[in-house]
């Protein structure tokens, strides 16, 4: 049997030696086999590539997500599902809005929550009545993706869905065969009625069935139905084609590989690899040459940075001042685009169903600063094709009197990521001097330093897992931020308390007497365990408690801890309020200090 296997190693070393040999490359999966030595891994991984649509995925650099649905009309960020369809009412609604300021700003497709955790579906569709066909907008007849499709394929946008898995709605949600034909279902009419779609993105965020089961998902029938009706789509987070960045927060990694062992947590298998490596989206090497020893199998399967240009997905209105400001994004630029993934950058329409003007405004914005610091690249030189190999260097001639602190490279990743160290210096008044370093490059790499008016650059490849395909090399100029931005400081609502009665649960007299209360907020700590569910009450003695209608659950919070707003649905009256914390984000009962809780009054 051990000779078998030996012989089969051999084999395959052989094969892929040859395949190497004639620059055949390998795409999406390597499986290795036992005799494999770490060298012989490596060189493997220098050869896998992406497939074409992950290649043409990663091309689009710039892609957008909107979060619209019934959390719109309700403020939240996950809705239970018990929500009325009648709540979905868009006042103005107009998807070319969308698709017009999404395309100022840059973005190459548009990605839309077809259907969130709450169930609602965006689209009248034959699987269940919690949808817009039973909601007053539109008389009943509208089909909010049906209308985003048309306004992308008018001004040439690339087209993708979002469809959650977990659906909090659905009846037969836990009570897994019959769940997964209707999510089958839902996917069918997504994907066969509405033209060409390039991504289907499924969600991570998972809980237990209204019957308290666990729904086990059908995960080989649903990319069925994708790779069978839209084989040029890529399938995203619980997809295998794109993976998870691992932050809700715009954050790319300093040493980002697309080539890496980790695969979707889609069955047993896989979970119990990823286990075995202790490897998850979250974790911080994700590729490196030790981890790539201990692999099996390895993917090519790189990382998409989604963060929301608000603080919340969904759209509040109380987040109208919270707007990422110019400078932020062009932070999450660099960290995403500049770090070798694509950006998804949500922007949620509002309760008209616009994009609202403090939106538009920064897209618009956003688009031209890209736009005009990377249309002039200051390096007087051609670049060619340069095939790098451990310690080579190049130096490249700047344009006379030019000022310069950003620089790109790129590698040619049809034939792989492969550089591992690398650094750019300028020669300044005759010396070379360090201007940037790092680790991988990938599809693309930004770095920034300041700025400098070098007579020429260098850039050196100091170690790379085969030879390095460098395809892109520029150096420009980013002009500094002017305005501050309106970053809107929250403590200011939170309670002067009279009294904090109790710690735990936090009990507080919040001014010493009856005051009316429209709802609270929490501004959670992120450095320590923070509330999931709890039960909020209000008293006007002290003694007896209600308990005004809210969620229970700050959605979400846990992959996104920004402040979180809970509206009652009316004017309440009270003089105590008090938060027993029923569930912690890590699974704990931690202790919330009054000074993270405010009262909304208004
Ligand atoms: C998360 C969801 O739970 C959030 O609500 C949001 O949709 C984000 C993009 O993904 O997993």
């Amino acid at each position: 049997m051990k000779q078998v296997i030996y012989l089969a190693s051999l084999l395959f070393v052989l094969f892929a030696t040859a395949c190497t040999q004639q620059k055949n490359y390998i795409e999406k999966e390597i499986v290795f086999t036992e005799k494999l030595t770490a060298e012989q891994k490596l060189k493997l991984a220098a050869y896998l590539v992406p497939t074409k649509q992950q290649y043409e995925w990663q091309q689009l650099e710039l892609t957008a997500f909107i979060h619209f649905g019934i959390n719109t009309f309700t403020g939240r960020e996950w809705g239970d599902g018990s929500e009325s369809p009648e709540l979905f009412n868009p006042t103005d609604f107009n998807a070319e809005q969308w698709v017009v300021a999404l395309k100022e700003g840059g973005f190459k497709m548009v990605i839309l929550t077809a259907k969130h955790h709450d169930g609602f579906c965006l689209w009248p569709t034959k699987t269940t009545e919690h949808s817009v066909a039973h909601s007053p907008w539109r008389d009943g007849a509208g089909d909010v993706v049906r209308e985003l499709k048309n306004a992308a394929d008018k001004h040439g946008m690339k087209f993708g869905v979002y469809l959650s898995p977990w659906d909090r709605n659905a009846p037969s949600y836990g009570d897994s065969p019959k769940y997964n034909q209707l999510f089958v279902d839902q996917l069918h009419e997504l994907l066969s009625n509405y033209g060409e779609v390039h991504e289907v993105w499924f969600d991570g965020a998972n809980a237990e069935g209204p019957n308290g089961k666990k729904q086990e998902y059908d995960w080989k029938a649903f990319y069925h139905v994708i790779d069978s009706l839209q084989p040029n789509a890529v399938k995203a987070i619980m997809g295998d084609d794109v993976r998870w960045v691992g932050n809700e927060s715009g954050l790319g990694r300093e040493t980002e590989w697309s080539v890496t062992p980790l695969r979707a947590d889609i069955h047993e298998d896989a979970v119990d690899e990823n286990n075995r490596l202790e490897i998850s989206a979250t974790a911080k090497d994700l590729g490196s040459r030790k981890l790539i020893e201990k692999a099996k199998s390895i993917y090519w399967y790189p990382s998409e940075v989604d963060v929301s240009i608000r603080p919340g997905w969904f759209y509040h209105p109380e987040q109208d001042a919270q707007v990422k400001t110019l400078e932020h994004l062009v932070d999450i630029y660099y960290q995403s685009v500049g770090m070798n993934s694509v950006l998804l950058l949500n922007i949620p329409p509002d309760t008209r169903g616009l994009i609202h003007e403090v939106d538009v405004a920064r897209l618009k914005e956003f688009g031209q600063y890209i736009d005009k610091t990377f249309a002039d690249n200051k390096m007087s030189d051609t670049h060619s094709y340069w095939k790098a190999e451990n310690g080579d260097y190049k130096e490249y001639k700047i344009k006379d009197g030019e000022v310069i602190n950003t620089v790109l490279l790129q590698e040619d990743i049809k034939k792989g990521q492969r550089v591992e160290v690398f650094k750019v210096e300028g020669l300044i008044n005759g010396s070379w001097t360090k201007l940037a370093e790092g680790t991988t490059i990938g599809y693309k790499r930004l770095l920034r330093f300041d700025d400098v008016s070098p007579e020429k650059i260098r850039v050196t490849i100091t170690e790379t897992r085969f030879s390095a395909n460098i395809n892109e090399i520029g150096a420009y100029y980013a002009a500094p931020f002017t305005d501050e931005g309106s970053l809107v400081e929250l403590n200011h609502i939170e309670g002067d308390w009279a009294e904090v009665i109790e710690i735990n649960p936090l009990t507080v007299d919040m001014k010493g007497e009856e005051i009316e209360v429209t709802g609270f907020t929490y501004n959670p700590d992120a450095a320590s365990e923070m509330a999931f569910k709890y039960r909020f009450l209000l008293s006007n003695d002290g003694k007896n408690w209600s308990e005004p209608s809210n969620s229970q659950e700050f959605g979400n919070i846990k992959n996104n801890p920004v402040a979180q707003f809970i509206h009652f649905e009316e004017v309440l009256k009270a003089r105590y309020f008090k938060l027993e914390v029923l569930e912690g984000t890590e699974g704990g009962k931690p202790t919330i200090e009054a000074k993270h809780i405010g009262i909304l009054t208004h």
